[in-house]
């Protein structure tokens, strides 16, 4: 039988933190955080800003002091993609959010999936907005993105016998408990392989992973800041990953 009555989302209900790194982002972080914002009552925003030139941060200071759920951590210098997510998740940590989302700044990920994760999250640890599953996909993409992600998550499905179809992507939504006990110090790949090292950790871990489908858009405004120090990068994150022990001896320290 159909459920009567009134039901409130998990997006209206789990204390949520969603992380999103910008660098050079003024032209995406206003709309994206009111968008975010639209997606229900109990989610909050923290910018992650490395001092991007372009005055990404100057903009979100002024859009927090206007609006309480949108927060500002800011970093000295372009520090790398994953270590903005790492600070996401201690600034996370020091408070009391149930659930930590990350997503990009330049509405790749599309905003209004993020309740299908949380909702997802309700029975998963780990909860991946995901291109490579039925129902997902990525538009506009010109063929050498679509190859070497496609690549990328071949061979890390491969060498770190990863499990989910879109290891790579950086959508994702982490009960509070995930990160408490994965050890973020442990975590070396600064840049965007973080996406795959991280993976590893809750994989090792036995954290229940799923995924979702998305439809992944090609930026419109600003720039792209991929380049091919971060896929030598990636290849160094999966080489070291292949050889390292996986599991008990990334338990997080005893506290
Ligand atoms: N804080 C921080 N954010 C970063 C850094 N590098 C990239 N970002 C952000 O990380 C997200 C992903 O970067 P993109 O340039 O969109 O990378 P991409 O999605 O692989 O590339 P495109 O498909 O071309 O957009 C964006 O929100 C960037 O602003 C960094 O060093 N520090
Ligand atoms: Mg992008």
């Amino acid at each position: 039988m159909a459920e009567a009555g009134c039901a409130r989302s998990a997006a209206d209900t789990l204390k949520t933190l969603v992380v999103v790194p910008t660098y050079n982002e003024r032209e995406n972080v206003e709309p994206l955080c009111d968008a975010i914002l639209r997606q229900g009552s109990a989610l909050e925003v923290l910018v992650v800003d490395d001092n991007s030139p372009d005055g990404t941060g100057e903009l979100v200071q002024e859009l927090s002091a206007r609006e309480p759920r949108v927060h500002l951590l800011r970093r000295e210098g372009k520090l790398g993609l994953g270590t903005a997510h790492i600070a996401g998740f201690r600034w996370a940590l020091a408070r009391d959010y149930e659930r930590v989302v990350t997503m990009d700044a330049d509405f790749s990920h599309p905003p209004d999936r993020i309740p299908a994760l949380l909702e997802s999250s309700l029975r998963n640890d780990v909860v991946i907005g995901s291109r490579y599953v039925p129902g997902g996909g990525h538009e506009h993409w010109p063929l050498r993105r679509v190859l070497l992600s496609g690549l990328s998550n071949l061979v890390a499905r491969l060498a770190l016998r990863l499990e989910p179809a879109d290891c790579t992507g950086a959508f994702r939504c982490f009960r509070r408990s995930v990160l408490e006990q994965i050890a973020l110090d442990n975590i070396r790949a600064t840049g965007y392989s973080f996406q795959e090292e991280m993976l590893w950790h809750c994989s090792g871990r036995g954290f229940c992973i799923a995924e979702v489908p998305i439809v992944f858009a090609d930026r419109e405004r600003g720039r792209s800041k991929i380049s091919w120090r971060e896929v030598w990068g990636g290849v160094a994150t999966v080489l070291r990953l292949t050889f390292a022990p996986r599991g008990a001896k990334h338990r997080a320290p005893e506290v």
